[in-house]
């Protein structure tokens, strides 16, 4: 067999999850709010003017420039670690601010990136609220917890506190225009609205972001129940019903990373588990889960996370608390678990833009654009077969037996040799030789040999080309990445 796929279990990965798997006293010993800056600051009654009836509700949330100032306090407090940009305006022009948190953040590295989305719905302000929170408890705890350095080395986790800065001021679910975001994007059983000109600007965001940043998962957050939710979200025949999508194993492993995590979501009488398929729960169409999954390659849970929407501020802490190791831990599992490695060329040695399948799965996983750096979830503690395909080089596949632990498999894939490149190679190899020269001479001398001289030169000139091409292709990507084990 001419494999040269490389295997090589990742033992920073299992170092990794070593030390990880500490956390639980470090974390239950840190308070994640004694040292918090910000949670002093930003409670302060709600200001704006929309909804007088409903003010007590909204008593100790930040509003929306309270959050912008949160949001750029942390910016700097954190810049180390983070950096603060926006991905768009909402329809009343308020910035959606994101907060991206890594060690080298901004830049461009091969790791998972992650997002979390809050405030998807305007009357469900929870998230936005643990986000912050979030955030600094991230900042504050980075150089003692083993769990959240592993987050920050090698994860960028990118944080959208309120995707609907303009609904959660009018108080309502939908946005400025009354649209429900989480139905307002593309569908795969709605084929009709497929035009984002004609979605909404919160959702262009969203839309925009993703073809920027290459999400390997991501989670929104919602009120109003406390489950795990997981595509499909909608069924082909529109009726309530359990809806598998490919990576039907993968979701419900996620899910319940959240869950099993969660202080009591997993004990939930209504969902077994703590996790429900969306379409099994109640279908719903233009969700922006199913359309991450599908469009974006992002795995998108959607999380409810408290039964009461807007619970009392002063409930906010205990609510992070339950949910604080969910989040991280589901974070960290973008490192901890699955499948992850880089393709190459074998010829040049650079990065290709691999696609990942694993047999089995109708999905397909794309390497990045930079460093061909592929994160492929998959259940822990299987067989499968992974493959990688290329355009234009032979694809490789290799079984593999995933445990617990992540594993890294770099792929290093052969240029596909055409039936006229072959011709043309095994020619040079023969032409450009002296030895076989004087048979050659021999054989063409008497017949038609103008002809045959004038196609000698043709052959040398192209030999000359090609060999110059190859010259110029290993200079140019000369460097031979360290990582790469034949086997
Ligand atoms: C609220 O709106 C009323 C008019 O509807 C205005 O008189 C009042 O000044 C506003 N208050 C605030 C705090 O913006
Ligand atoms: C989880 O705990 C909260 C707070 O004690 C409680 O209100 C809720 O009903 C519990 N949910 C489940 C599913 O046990
Ligand atoms: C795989 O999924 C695509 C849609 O992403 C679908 O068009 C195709 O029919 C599926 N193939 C199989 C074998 O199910
Ligand atoms: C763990 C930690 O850093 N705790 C500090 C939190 O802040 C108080 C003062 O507000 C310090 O005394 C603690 O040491
Ligand atoms: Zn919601």
């Amino acid at each position: 067999m001419n494999i040269v796929v490389s295997l090589l279990f990742s033992f920073f990965l299992r170092h990794a999850v070593a030390r990880g798997g500490q956390r639980c006293t470090s974390l239950t010993s840190a308070s994640g709010f004694e040292n918090d800056s910000y949670a002093g600051s930003a409670r302060h009654l709600f200001v704006e003017n929309q909804s007088h009836a409903r003010i007590d509700v909204a008593r100790g949330y930040m509003t929306n420039s309270e959050l912008e100032k949160a949001v750029k306090e942390f910016g700097q407090r954190c810049s180390h670690i983070s950096t603060i940009y926006s991905i768009g305006k909402s329809v009343n022009g308020f910035p959606l601010w994101v907060i991206e948190i890594s060690d080298k953040p901004g830049k461009e590295e091969p790791e998972p990136a992650f997002k979390f989305v809050g405030n998807v719905h305007g009357d469900e302000p929870v998230g936005r609220e643990l986000l912050l929170i979030l955030a600094n408890w991230i900042c504050d705890n980075y150089m003692r917890d083993p769990l959240v350095k592993l987050i920050v080395e090698n994860v960028h986790l990118h944080i959208l506190p309120s995707m609907n800065p303009d609904g959660f001021s009018l108080r309502r679910r939908g946005n400025a225009n009354g649209i429900d975001l989480n139905r307002d994007f593309p569908d795969q059983f709605l084929p009709w609205n497929d035009d984002e000109d004609a979605r909404q600007p919160e959702t262009k965001a969203i839309m925009g972001w993703l073809r920027e940043i290459h999400f390997t998962a991501s989670a929104s957050l919602h009120g109003g129940a406390l489950v795990a939710n997981y595509p499909w979200d909608g069924t082909q025949d529109k009726r309530r019903n359990y809806y598998a999508c490919p990576d039907d194993g993968t979701f419900r492993f996620l899910a319940s990373v959240y869950s099993q995590s969660h202080y009591n979501m997993s004990l939930s009488k209504e969902f077994e588990g703590g996790i429900t398929n969306g379409a099994f729960w109640y279908p719903i169409y233009g969700g922006m889960q199913d359309w991450n999954y599908i469009y974006g390659g992002c795995f998108e849970l959607t999380l409810e996370i408290s039964d009461n929407k807007w619970p009392n501020a002063e409930e906010l802490p205990t609510i992070w608390e339950y949910n604080k190791m969910s989040v991280l831990n589901l974070v960290a599992s973008l490192v901890k678990k699955g499948v992850h490695g880089r393709v190459f060329s074998s010829d040049s040695g650079r990065p290709l833009p691999g696609l990942i399948t694993v047999k089995g799965i109708n999905y397909t996983v794309k390497a990045g654009s930079v460093f061909s750096d592929y994160h492929r979830l998959l259940v822990p503690g299987e067989r499968y077969e992974v493959m990688a395909a290329v355009p234009g080089y032979k694809s490789k596949a290799t079984n593999i037996w995933l445990e617990e632990e992540a594993m890294t498999v770099d792929f290093i894939l052969d240029p596909e040799i055409t039936s006229e490149g072959t011709l043309l190679r095994s020619m040079c190899d023969c032409n450009c030789g002296s030895k076989s020269r004087l048979f050659w001479e021999e054989y063409f001398l008497g017949v038609h040999f103008e002809v045959y001289l004038v196609l000698i030169v043709f052959l040398a000139f192209l030999c000359f080309l090609l060999r110059r091409r190859i010259k110029f292709n290993l200079l140019k990507h000369g460097q031979s990445p360290k990582r790469l084990v034949s086997i």
